[in-house]
């Protein structure tokens, strides 16, 4: 009986092949292959902290000597450790809700170091990481959660465009900025700018993500698709979404689609330069598609035990995207207990100061609502600020007799 997973057939294919139907033993090995990683993932550093060669990626991260991959362990470190804090002050009432980033650190901080300072970002919602490696205050990102702000960065200097909760649509910007990169011939040689998109494994089924990858794959745009397949969407897991890998989708849409461990942050920063170097080049889109797990809940309004079982966190916690470079640090001589320390003693003063910084954060005035909206003055605006500020004025007035 065949239990190998069903492909769909190539173009030249006989009739007999065309007709073909995966057999029920071919669907359930389909779906494993979704929610198992699969031969075809890009993986450059083992679970165990072993580094395997890559003759197609490994020449993407020559620069990556022992100095820049402590480096990626300390953002990774860091970023954990900020979004641990924040988990916790939404439990003490000092965020409204927060979306944690638990396990997807080295998809994020690995894309993100890819990037070069004139590509843009376009996230959702979950990527810290992303922002952080971007150099936005991370502090900035708590204004959010705290309700005070709609995003307090200027995306322009960081690259890194304001957060987007409604699902997928952030594919549809991203595909029009990168359209127009092309069209302002900023690509070509190695100084051409380049699009990454940040979008979920749930966002796939997503409309809008399908018209940004038609409209990216037809103006050969600069953009670099970078799906995190966290295994959930909510409580909807990967496989109820697609009968294939979700990398292989790109193969529909004319473009090269590639599946990386995304809890492989030297796998992630190679296989993005890779794919951003294709954009610069004008051989975009590509997109990738980063094998994690989302290892905390959706948000701090969702409790997971209610739909997945505790042994599948168990399981990926084995291939915790930190103990991994820790463990390769360690085993290669490459770092000390002292350094283990003093990156974790960093980590906790970040933290530390994020959570002060949020405990005093001020909120701001309330015709602040109207600030924004048009780049200068619009009558129709003013005359409601107007309104809206001698609405609450009378609220003060009538305290007052
Ligand atoms: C258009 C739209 N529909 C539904 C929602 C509600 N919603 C918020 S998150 C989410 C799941 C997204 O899952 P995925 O794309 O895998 O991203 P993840 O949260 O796992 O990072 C849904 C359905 C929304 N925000 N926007
Ligand atoms: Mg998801």
């Amino acid at each position: 009986m065949p239990s190998e997973q069903w492909t769909h057939p190539e173009p030249g294919d006989g009739p007999a092949a065309v007709a073909a139907q995966p057999s029920p033993e071919q669907v359930i090995a389909g779906l494993r292959a979704t929610s198992e990683g699969g031969a075809e993932l890009t993986q450059l550093l083992t679970p165990e902290g072993e580094r395997v060669p890559s003759p197609q990626f490994d020449k993407y991260v020559e620069d990556v000597d022992a100095e820049a991959l402590r480096g990626l362990y300390r953002d990774m470190v860091l970023v954990r450790r900020a979004d641990r804090e924040a988990n916790a002050m939404q439990r003490q009432g000092q965020l409204g809700i927060w979306v944690p980033l638990l396990g997807q650190e080295a998809a994020q901080v690995g894309s993100g170091r890819a990037l070069k300072p004139n590509d843009m970002a376009f996230p959702s919602y979950r990527e810290h990481g992303v922002a952080y490696a971007r150099g936005v205050d991370m502090k900035d990102l708590l204004g959010i959660f705290r309700c005070t702000d709609h995003s307090g960065w200027d995306y322009k200097a960081h690259g890194f465009h304001p957060y987007c909760i409604v699902i997928g649509n952030q594919v549809l910007n991203a595909a029009g900025y990168a359209m127009g990169q092309k069209f302002e011939g900023k690509v070509g040689d190695d100084d051409g700018e380049a699009t990454i998109c940040y979008f979920g494994d749930g966002a796939t089924s997503q409309g809008d993500v399908h018209e940004g990858f038609v409209w990216a794959a037809v103006y050969d745009a600069p953009l670099v698709f970078f799906c995190q397949n966290n295994q959930w969407a909510i409580s909807e897991p990967t496989e109820r979404q697609s009968r294939l890998p979700l990398y292989q989708r790109a193969r529909g849409y004319g473009f090269p689609g590639i599946r990386v461990d995304g809890n492989d942050v030297l796998a992630c920063l190679a296989v993005s330069r890779w794919a951003l170097d294709e954009c610069r080049h004008g051989n975009g889109p590509v997109l990738i598609e980063a094998f994690t797990y989302r290892m905390d809940a959706h948000t701090t309004t969702d409790d997971p035990s209610r739909y997945r079982l505790s042994d599948e966190l168990e399981e990926w916690k084995l291939k915790d995207p930190i103990e991994r470079v820790r463990a390769f640090l360690a085993r290669g001589g490459y770092a000390d207990q002292a350094f283990f320390d003093s990156v974790q003693a960093d980590a906790d003063a970040f933290a530390a100061d994020l959570r002060e910084y949020t405990f005093n954060m001020p909120e701001p005035p309330p015709e602040r609502i109207f600030s924004n909206v048009y780049a200068e003055g619009n009558p129709v605006l003013d005359a409601q600020r107007e309104e809206f500020l001698s609405y609450l004025d009378g609220f003060v007035s009538a305290g007052e007799h």
